[in-house]
């Protein structure tokens, strides 16, 4: 062999040497590599995408499963290929430890088929897919309901009679009928949030100044865990929300309940916690029948909302579905509430300063204060139709 010639061959060599000698240390990462993978695939133990209950959701899950078995079995060829060269060409006991194997370039036959292949599985999958996307965007003869995302809670509202005025606004918790497609129309208050419930159906962003229309729905009554997925700041991983199916008559039940404006309460206590709410909260919550005044856009946030407490005890769950308003035994979290209402920004990370989110109260109130006022919030309207089990 002539020096000319074995120039190439040494650069071809020298780098393998040092990436052979540097292996080790990709192998020594791997365990972080996976566990990091394991610990962020499982964070919201709830939030299963894996079991699709509602139609939407179940043509989505079969696309991905689709997909998903269609790269197995890609990533599988390309293994047990792999494993043949490796064998077939390692370097023998006789081998010229320098010598090249034969060079080729532009096999006709080889690139047309790595070419032609994945153009036709991706061909296939885009025959399944866009359908599916029109599909799942399009609208259904079922009820509307609008909803909004801010930082950091989701806002649900009900047309009940169709005249454009929202006859109920609730918060974290959609509560619709079962076996009904529900059209949803979303919007955003402050920056980009996506709704997301995954057994009901995938994600879809709500942006500021936009409508997205989406669809949910579910065969089965019960209660379907979601979560904001697109980062909204501070408290985004604190935005959760449920969809609460109910039957029919349930529903029925839970719009005219929701339809009943609050009233003044007669009981001592809850009367004083009632003078509270109206000296410290009302200027950014709305109570229907007695504390309209905050009304909507209101300066106090950025986003121009607080969640309406009317009817507060008939959710489950309460603050972006972060604490659950009920224990096992069926009792109010009491402890949770009172907590949440004399330091919200300390019991999830917000913004006051910067209007967003709940101020504190710690050096506002004092404990009988925040007795009176819990006292007053357990008279709006409950229990939910539904518990989480
Ligand atoms: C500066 C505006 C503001 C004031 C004043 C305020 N809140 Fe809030 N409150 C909010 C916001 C915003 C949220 C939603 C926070 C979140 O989920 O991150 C909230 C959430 C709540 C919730 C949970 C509601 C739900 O369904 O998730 C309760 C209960 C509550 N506030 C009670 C009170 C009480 C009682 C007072 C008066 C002592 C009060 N708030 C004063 C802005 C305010
Ligand atoms: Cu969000």
């Amino acid at each position: 062999m002539s020096a000319k010639k074995s120039t190439s061959k040494e650069i071809s060599h020298n780098p393998m040497k040092q990436r052979v000698f540097n292996t080790p240390r990709i192998l020594r990462h791997t365990p972080l590599i996976l566990l990091t993978a394991i610990l962020t695939s499982c964070a919201t133990g709830r939030i299963d995408p894996t079991d699709p209950v509602g139609e939407n959701a179940k043509q989505i899950d079969g696309i991905m499963r689709l997909s998903g078995y269609m790269a197995t079995a890609v990533g599988i060829f390309v293994a047990i290929a792999v494993v043949v060269v490796i064998v077939k060409f390692r370097e023998k006991p006789d081998d010229d430890p320098d010598e090249l194997p034969k060079q080729i370039h532009g096999n006709r036959k080889a690139e047309l088929t790595w070419t032609v292949i994945p153009v036709l599985l991706l061909v296939f999958l885009a025959v399944v897919t866009i359908p599916a996307v029109f599909d799942l965007s399009g609208k259904s003869d079922g009820r509307t309901i609008q909803v909004e995302g801010q930082q950091w809670w989701w806002q649900f509202s009900y047309d009940v009679d169709e005249d454009g005025i929202h006859d109920i606004v609730t918060a974290n918790e959609i509560v619709i009928p079962v076996g009904e497609e529900i059209n949803l129309d979303i919007r955003s208050n402050d920056v980009i949030h996506s709704f997301w419930i995954p057994q009901l159906n995938g994600k879809k962003d709500a942006v500021p100044g936009r409508v997205h229309h989406w669809r949910i729905s579910s065969p089965v009554p019960g209660i379907f865990y979601g979560e904001c997925v697109e980062f909204c700041g501070l408290s985004h991983a604190n935005m959760q929300m449920r969809a609460v199916v109910l039957e029919r008559d349930d529903y029925e039940a839970w719009v005219q309940e929701q339809l009943t404006p609050a009233t003044i309460p007669a009981d001592t206590a809850a009367k004083r916690g009632y003078d509270l709410f109206g000296r410290h909260c009302v200027s950014c919550h709305v109570v229907n029948g007695v504390y309209e005044s905050a009304g909507n856009g209101n300066a106090n946030l950025t986003s121009g909302y607080a969640p309406n407490l009317t009817h507060l005890m008939t959710r489950t769950s309460f603050a972006g579905s972060i604490f659950e308003m009920y224990k096992d035994d069926g009792s109010v979290n009491i402890a949770d509430l009172r907590e949440w209402v004399r330091n919200a920004p300390e019991n999830k990370p917000s913004r006051p300063d910067n209007r967003q989110g709940m101020i504190s109260f710690a050096e506002t109130l004092s404990d009988s204060e925040l007795d009176d006022l819990v006292t007053y919030l357990l008279t709006l309207g409950g229990p939910p139709p539904l518990m989480p089990s």
